[in-house]
């Protein structure tokens, strides 16, 4: 502990410089966090000695620009830290540093941190200029005290790291090998038997971000023996990370990255800055660009799973959790035609994560494309029983080891491009199915998302899964006397978790519509 306290000498906190974790953990420029990364090799080490569990922290800001940073904490089972933790990480970044050892033995004593225990963190980074340096800040925390550095990784497969550690191996082998080789084993058990799967069928094409999901998706592509065949672009040689590239410029401005050659009808794909976002798009031969994002691949996801549990006869609850960013066609589609249950929580992947867990399958995407699959334990149990089942017939068991490979090829810890694509690519290869086709299960209600920099974000209230403002007092009216004059259409505004500003997303049956209430409306009230 002294030893800590004196090592932070070498990482001052800027006095006065108060920053939260939020959603996404720690986010802001760079320049302002190698205290927070000191402290938080401090906090992930006593977690570890805490729960007597391997910890994670992961250095990325996603798809924040390159000059940006991050800091987030992986829990034993490769999820998100809990709540009364998130509040030490903000109580530990803000002590100022004479306040650091005090603050630091006041948490020992309230969680009763035994520490003689001994700990290990791993700590994952992505390719960001400096990631080097943050991340040997949290080594620097964590190293008086036990830790492992696993360097240049994807956000998923530290998560899937962590967990692997503190299963004894029972979710994969605890390396970044065995991460590729579950995932490509399982892909190609999928598509093994799919009949006359064409070159087209095996083609993607790949927008890296210019970050550490292209290194990654390269390193994973040989394991796949040529069953898939990736046409990498924005693989970091030249371009810079998220910058005019990547899933979020993508979803948000709603067209092909730049650097990417597409031909009409070709399938692509787009990673994020830390490679756990991902989605897909095409552009027809009228050139209009076609985007299929978290929402369309929940869609596809839930039909493909429903058809499953069908054949092999098993009775298991599906439910769809998303956002209100969710696009209405999605929901409408979800719940009136496929007659799943589908829930809406406050953005936010832990929130999705939480509300997937109750049920037998839970399939979470938020639109941006951050998502996976979580199967209770009882689903995964009956699905095995059934794969060996003598008395079961045919179908029924081809169902259920089809089944058992989709789970295998998921990383359920959190949502991850690598393993979402390779799902996708099979659930396509299996159902025979077109971008296409797949784009056309329903229509998209035309959209747009905006930012809006205010003077204090924190004075908007929401609730009703951020769906519906309760403060400032007259914005929720103004925006329903808007929304009113047209059919389907649907507008929120809600503080952002990750950024200083206020996002407006409205979306309606005509482009007109949903554009019509201007954001400005917003500085009135705000
Ligand atoms: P904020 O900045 O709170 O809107 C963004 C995304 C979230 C989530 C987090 C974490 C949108 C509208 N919001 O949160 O869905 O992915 O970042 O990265 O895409
Ligand atoms: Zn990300």
């Amino acid at each position: 502990k002294t030893l800590g306290y004196m090592k932070s000498a070498h990482h001052p906190k800027p006095v006065g410089l108060v920053l939260q974790y939020g959603t996404a953990g720690f986010r802001t420029c760079a320049k302002k966090l190698d205290h927070i990364m000191f402290r938080m090799g401090l906090l992930a080490t006593l977690r570890s000695k805490k729960t007597k569990a391997t910890i994670g922290v992961m250095v990325t800001a996603s798809h924040n620009p390159e000059e940006d940073n991050g800091v987030k904490l992986v829990d034993p089972m490769g999820e998100m830290v809990t709540p009364a933790w998130e509040g030490y990480a903000t109580e530990l970044a803000n002590a100022e540093q004479e306040g650091l050892l005090p603050t630091l033995k006041d948490l020992i004593e309230r969680e009763a941190i035994d520490m003689a225990q001994e700990a290990n963190v791993f700590v994952g980074k992505d390719t960001r200029c400096s990631s080097e340096s943050l991340s040997k800040a949290v080594m620097d925390g964590v190293c008086a005290l036990g830790g492992h550095y696993n360097g240049l990784v994807t956000t998923p497969q530290l998560h899937y790291l962590v967990c692997c550690q503190n299963t004894q191996g029972r979710y994969g082998e605890a390396t970044i090998k065995g991460y590729y080789q579950k995932l490509s084993q399982a892909f190609i058990q999928l598509t093994k038997n799919v009949p006359n799967r064409t070159d087209d069928q095996k083609t993607l094409l790949v927008d890296g971000a210019n970050g550490i999901g292209a290194l990654k998706v390269s390193e994973m592509e040989t394991y796949l023996k040529k069953e898939l065949q990736l046409s990498l672009f924005n693989d970091g040689s030249s371009g810079k990370l998220n910058h005019l590239c990547g899933a979020d410029f993508v979803k948000v401005q709603q067209r092909a990255p730049k650097g990417v050659e597409i031909s009409a009808g070709e399938r692509c794909c787009s990673y994020d800055g830390d490679a756990d976002r991902i989605v897909y798009y095409y552009t027809d031969s009228a050139s209009r660009f076609h985007l299929l994002d978290g929402d369309k691949i929940a869609t596809l996801i839930s039909t493909y799973l429903k058809d499953l549990l069908t054949q092999a006869g098993l009775d298991l609850q599906i439910a769809v959790v998303q956002t209100a960013y969710a696009n209405g066609s999605s929901t409408r589609y979800l719940e009136d035609v496929m007659k799943v249950i589908v829930r809406c929580t406050k953005t936010g992947v832990k929130h999705l994560h939480h509300a997937a867990q109750e049920f037998d399958i839970g399939i979470y995407f938020e639109a941006n494309g951050h998502g996976t699959v979580l199967f209770s334990k009882l689903a995964e149990e009956k699905i095995q029983q059934l794969a060996r089942d003598s008395n079961a017939n045919d179908e029924r068991k081809r169902a259920a080891f089809t089944l058992h490979n989709t789970i295998n090829l998921i990383n359920q810890t959190v949502g991850d491009a690598m393993s979402d694509m390779l799902l996708i690519e099979a659930v396509l290869a299996i159902r025979g199915m077109t971008v296409q086709q797949w784009d056309a299960i329903y229509t998209d209600l035309p959209n747009r998302q905006l930012k809006v920099k205010v003077a204090d974000r924190r004075v908007i209230d929401t609730t009703d899964a951020e769906r519906r403002t309760v403060r400032p007092e007259g914005l929720q009216e103004a925006i329903d006397l808007l929304v009113k004059k047209y059919r389907r259409a649907r507008s929120f505004v809600r503080p952002s978790g990750t950024e200083d500003v206020v996002r407006v997303y409205a979306e309606a049956d005509t482009q007109v519509g949903s554009v019509s209430w201007h954001p400005a409306l917003l500085l009135i009230y705000v």
